[in-house]
């Protein structure tokens, strides 16, 4: 839905400070020679018990497989990534550097990213797993394409998207919208700094409310630490997940900067983090994660291709020429009263792993061109949408009955809070199938409030919404509910 900037201002919280810049604070910090460059095993021995966990379908197993053809091997690396793998954590812990280390990409593009030095956006990229018929262990899994030591070609295992979240305390409201689409998740660490920051207790509790099971720990930056320091960390990680839905999620020490356990980490990911089975024959459903004009300023009119949405089908498939709807739409204010009138469309285009396809299924990043006027998609202003067939999405909310389970403590903040009940007049920030809204409570019962939403979503009765409340001057993650009807 679009939004004015005002509003987003409002739901992002204050933007994020400056920061010093942060490669000449971690690059001062003194290195020890033993842990440098030297491969780690994983600490955990249990990475068994972190399997399949909740049901998403069996683990997969290593065996290799069938020789292919050049013809198979190229449309499997242009197929369509198979799932979204979140990366998560406290700000500056080297989400974007991991992301960059796996995938070639780096996510930060937008100028104020760069000149802040701190992810703002959701950051993507898709990569290819791969394994050498070669090697031996984990040195088997890379995502180069020749196995350096051997010089022969590696073969495909398994093609995921990355979604790289900000990790600034005031981006929260981000972090939770892209919290929707990852079926998996690494939270990485700083071995450097005492475990656990606020982030990255607020981003564990995150997955856990959005109900992802398959996370893995990456101890990030062991190249700044001793070995002394880095059992000491990870005694630290250990500790915090106690108690958590993710104690036995394994503990990779890595070096994002320098590469090491790079492979591990894949290995690991693939050990832990099964395809998800979904439907795509069902309606289909597309969360949509950005939305954006791609043409060049000048363009002439016959020239304009159509706005572009992106995100993440989770359910059935969208297909070029297909007549889709986007709700809640565009929100208007007329007489005083908020409508949002969805928009019917075309799909004109498909894309997916950098290549135009006929058919989208679910799974990893997605992106359709439409024929809609790229004035109505820039600057993601239809980020939140769902995306369906004509009258075949869920309805569009002006007003929600929730019913409310609240966090004990605070999360987010340096000290933990006690949460206390939700008050008449409070004013909420509500996420809501990647879309946020600003809730104000005027009804309170046992266990439920009733909000008026400043902006519309769209839900089905029964769907979550993770609920935030302003805490110090910033939104901080204090519970959860579910749509009542
Ligand atoms: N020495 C060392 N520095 C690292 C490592 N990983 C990341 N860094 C540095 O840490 C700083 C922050 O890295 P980013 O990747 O931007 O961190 P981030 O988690 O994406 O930060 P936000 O997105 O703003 O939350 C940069 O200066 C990186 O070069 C590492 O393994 N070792
Ligand atoms: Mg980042
Ligand atoms: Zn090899």
């Amino acid at each position: 839905m679009p939004r004015k900037k005002s509003e987003k201002a409002q739901v992002e919280g204050a933007q994020p400070e400056e920061k010093e810049t942060k490669k000449k604070r971690t690059s001062k910090k003194k290195e020890s020679p033993e842990t440098a460059n030297k491969p780690h095993q994983s600490h955990s021995h249990k990475e068994k018990d972190n399997k399949d966990q909740k049901g998403q379908g069996k683990s997969r197993e290593h065996e290799d497989f069938e020789p292919m053809d050049a013809e198979q091997a190229k449309t499997l690396e242009d197929s369509q990534p198979v799932m979204n793998i979140g990366l998560v954590g406290h700000v500056d812990h080297g989400k974007t550097t991991l992301t960059e280390k796996l995938t070639g990409k780096w996510t930060d593009t937008h100028s104020e990213e760069t000149k802040r030095g701190i992810t703002i956006r959701l950051g993507y990229a898709d990569v290819v797993f791969r394994k050498c018929p070669e090697c031996e262990g984990y040195e088997q899994f890379t995502t180069k394409k020749t196995c350096e030591k051997h010089n022969v070609p590696t073969r495909f295992i398994r093609k995921v998207s990355f979604v790289d979240a900000p990790g600034h305390e005031s981006l929260m409201a981000t972090m939770l919208s892209g919290a929707t689409i990852m079926d998996g998740a690494i939270l990485l660490v700083a071995a450097n700094e005492q475990c656990p920051q606020p982030q990255t207790r607020e981003h564990l509790m995150a997955l856990e409310i959005a109900g992802i099971r398959n996370v893995v720990i990456v101890q990030n930056k062991i190249d700044l630490v001793t070995e002394e320091r880095a059992i000491r960390n990870y005694n630290e990680i250990k500790q915090f997940l106690e108690g958590t839905s993710f104690e036995n999620a394994p503990i990779i020490p890595v070096s994002a900067q320098r590469g090491v356990n790079i492979d591990i980490l894949i290995k690991t990911i693939e050990d832990i983090m099964p395809t998800p089975k979904r439907d795509p024959d069902a309606e289909p459903l597309l969360l949509v994660a950005r939305s954006f004009d791609i043409n060049k300023p000048g363009t002439k009119p016959e020239g304009m291709k159509g706005g572009i949405l992106g995100g993440a089908i989770v359910r059935g498939r969208l297909r070029k020429g297909d007549k889709i709807e986007i709700r809640p739409g565009m929100v208007l204010e007329e007489q005083n009263k908020m409508t949002a009138k969805p928009l019917i469309t075309t799909i004109v285009s498909c894309m997916t792993g950098g290549k135009t396809v006929d058919e989208l299924g679910p799974g990893g990043s997605v992106a359709i061109q439409t024929t809609l006027d790229p004035g109505v998609v820039h600057s993601d202003s239809l980020t939140g949408n769902l995306v369906g067939l004509p009258e075949k999405l869920p309805k569009t909310w002006y007003d929600l009955k929730l019913e409310v389970h609240l966090l004990e403590r605070v999360v987010g903040s340096h000290q933990e809070l006690k949460v206390d009940p939700i008050k008449m007049n409070e004013i909420l920030l509500l996420n809501v199938n990647g879309g946020k809204t600003i809730g104000a409570v005027y009804d309170l019962g046992k266990g439920i409030a009733r909000c008026k939403l400043k902006l519309p979503i769209c839900a089905d009765p029964g769907d979550k919404v993770v609920i935030s409340r302003r805490v110090d001057s910033r939104f901080r993650l204090i519970g959860y509910a579910l749509i009542n009807e």
